[in-house]
């Protein structure tokens, strides 16, 4: 029989679903429904890589572990659902109580075992249909209708201390940008985002849409490049599109590279050091270095031989993509922010940008590194002809900006690491189910956090950051100093780990001379334990 494999996640969790190319739609929506161990009432989301929604049907088009679907669930329970009710009850639509109608309705007649009316199936579907366009309208709503300059009544932007409320927001706000935009952000907000301590956990999509446009207005890229408002909103729309929804490689972690790259150059006053264009390449490749991560690295991509393998020859199939997807969005007019550049600037652009997305490629670390170790001796930013210099600095900051989530404060960087530990975990479980090689610092049966983050800080990112902090002293404070309070903070934890893997050896031995054992209290401890071992490193 003729099948087709179908690769999906579900809680995080990958999953791999072998049905007959005829699979009747009912049978398919069962197979997720049990997938995701939903009630039969609960809803089934099925998202492409992109985060459109897309139709469970018998035309559902096979892939590959890279271009994963994601199912979703939503309880059936739509009162919880307090957007959806929102909208409906605007709309003059009771839902719940139609729900209700058609769920007694339902049962009436399983009871009876008499075949479900025609009727009930239609309302049914409808139902559904409605429930779906609810939902993806919430994905567009949350990115227009928030901001100052995006059709807001309201600007979160101005105290930053208050989170946003979401249940305010006006959902009818129609994706259509204020053309004379004034943006609404304080001058503290503004100093703020200037910072590494900048929490971008307290910003919606749609503000940090608004907080990337200010960024380019204050280096004074809206003046010198002739970049028109408009342009500049449709370019980062289509950026923001194209990350995907997936835990790490996503538009926070692309906000967070260009803020940190935005931090640096303001802290090393850059500005006055070299030319502009050359800024406006670093920031741009840093807002560009991920689009269409899958959350699957390269080493994935060679040994599953997956299309972006294929494409391009093994050779960083990943960067390459980001970058090509990149030029992909600015050769589009309405959204090429470099449109009023001229022949010469624009080649010199998309020439640093593709080197600066290539260089975010960790197996070049120790190359790029080992460049800029020669160079340093040398670096002078009054030789302006020093054009090989210039770029490897450029690929030096953006390496930092992109693995710098360390230098953060620890509520900031701690939920980062949990993404990543999370989006390699899944790659590690995918390989395993696809009986390829497991990237060992993947394999969650052997990784733990503080294990694999003190290496990481030992060996690449401290060696890193000197070098960096040696050209400008300065950094020295900003990013050397919370790194290593970062690697405190790790070895404290994996000590105490450490500690609670012995006391539960000893106990275990000890119990299992007098007792059955107690592996509630274990894990009780070592919770505890790590706790009390955040508080010390903390201080
Ligand atoms: C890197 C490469 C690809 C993607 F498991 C992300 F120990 C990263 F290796 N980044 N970015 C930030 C990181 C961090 N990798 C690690 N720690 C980070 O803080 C180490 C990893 C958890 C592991 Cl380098
Ligand atoms: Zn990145």
């Amino acid at each position: 029989m003729a099948t087709k494999i179908i690769y999906f996640t579900v809680n995080g969790r990958p999953e791999r679903a072998e049905l007959p190319l005829d699979c009747p739609a009912q049978d398919l929506k069962d197979l997720f429904r049990s997938a995701a161990e939903a009630r039969p009432h609960d809803i089934l989301k099925l998202y492409n890589p992109k985060g459109n929604l897309i139709n469970i049907s018998p035309r559902l088009e096979p892939n590959n572990p890279s271009s994963c679907y994601k199912l979703e669930v939503v309880a059936a329970d739509c009162t919880s659902e307090l957007l959806g009710v929102e909208l409906a009850v605007a709309l003059g639509f009771n839902f719940s109580t139609m729900e209700k109608r058609l769920q007694g309705l339902e049962k009436k007649i399983l009871a009876q075992a008499v075949e479900t009316p025609a009727v009930v199936y239609e309302m049914k579907k409808q139902v559904d249909l409605f429930r779906e366009k609810l939902e993806v309208n919430v994905k567009a709503s949350r990115v227009w209708s928030t901001s100052a300059g995006w059709g807001c009544s309201r600007s979160c932007l101005m105290d930053h201390t208050n989170p946003p409320l979401s249940t305010t927001r006006d959902l009818y706000a129609k994706p259509v940008m204020r053309s004379n935009t004034s943006l609404e952000v304080s001058e503290e907000v503004r100093q703020y985002l200037k910072t590494p301590s900048f929490d971008n956990w307290q910003w919606e999509d749609a503000e940090i849409m608004v907080l990337l446009q200010v960024m380019y207005t204050d280096l004074d890229f809206i003046a010198t490049f002739n970049i028109e408002p408009e342009v500049l909103q449709h370019f980062l729309f289509e950026v923001y599109r194209r990350y995907n929804n997936i835990p790490f490689h996503n538009f926070k972690h692309c906000f967070c590279v260009t803020q940190m790259m935005y931090g640096l150059i303001w802290m090393t006053d850059l500005k006055s050091k070299i030319d502009s264009i050359d800024l406006l390449t670093m920031l741009t490749s840093a807002v560009c270095h991920d689009l269409d991560h899958t959350g699957y690295n390269n080493a994935y991509q060679i040994n599953a031989r997956t299309e972006l393998a294929l494409r391009y020859n093994d050779i960083s199939p990943l960067e390459n993509h980001h970058s090509a997807v990149a030029f992909e969005i600015l050769e589009k007019r309405e959204s090429n922010i470099f449109r009023n550049l001229t022949i010469e600037q624009y080649k010199r652009i998309r020439e640093g940008i593709i080197q600066c997305i290539l260089a975010t490629d960790m197996t070049k670390h120790n190359e790029i590194l080992s460049k800029f170790k020669t160079i340093l001796p040398v670096f002078d930013f009054k030789n302006k002809d020093h054009k090989d210099v210039v770029i490897t600095l450029m690929m030096i900051l953006i390496k930092v900006s992109d693995i710098s989530n360390e230098a953060r404060p620890m509520e900031v960087a701690e939920p980062w690491l949990d993404c990543l530990l999370q989006e390699f975990y899944n790659q590690g479980d995918m390989e395993k189910l696809e009986g390829l090689p497991v990237t060992p610092f993947m394999d969650r049966d052997k990784v733990t956090k503080p294990s694999s983050q003190t290496g990481f800080i030992r060996f690449v990112l401290m060696p890193l950051f000197i070098e960096l902090a040696n050209l400008f002293p300065c950094l020295e404070q900003h990013i050397v100093y919370p790194v290593r309070k970062a690697l405190d903070y790790y070895t404290e934890m994996e000590k105490a780990l450490e500690r609670d893997k012995q006391n539960r050896a000893q106990e275990k031995a000890s119990k299992s001379k007098e007792s059955p054992p107690g592996s509630q209290a274990a894990s009780d401890a070592q919770t505890a334990s790590v706790q009390e071992c955040s508080k010390t490193a903390a201080q």
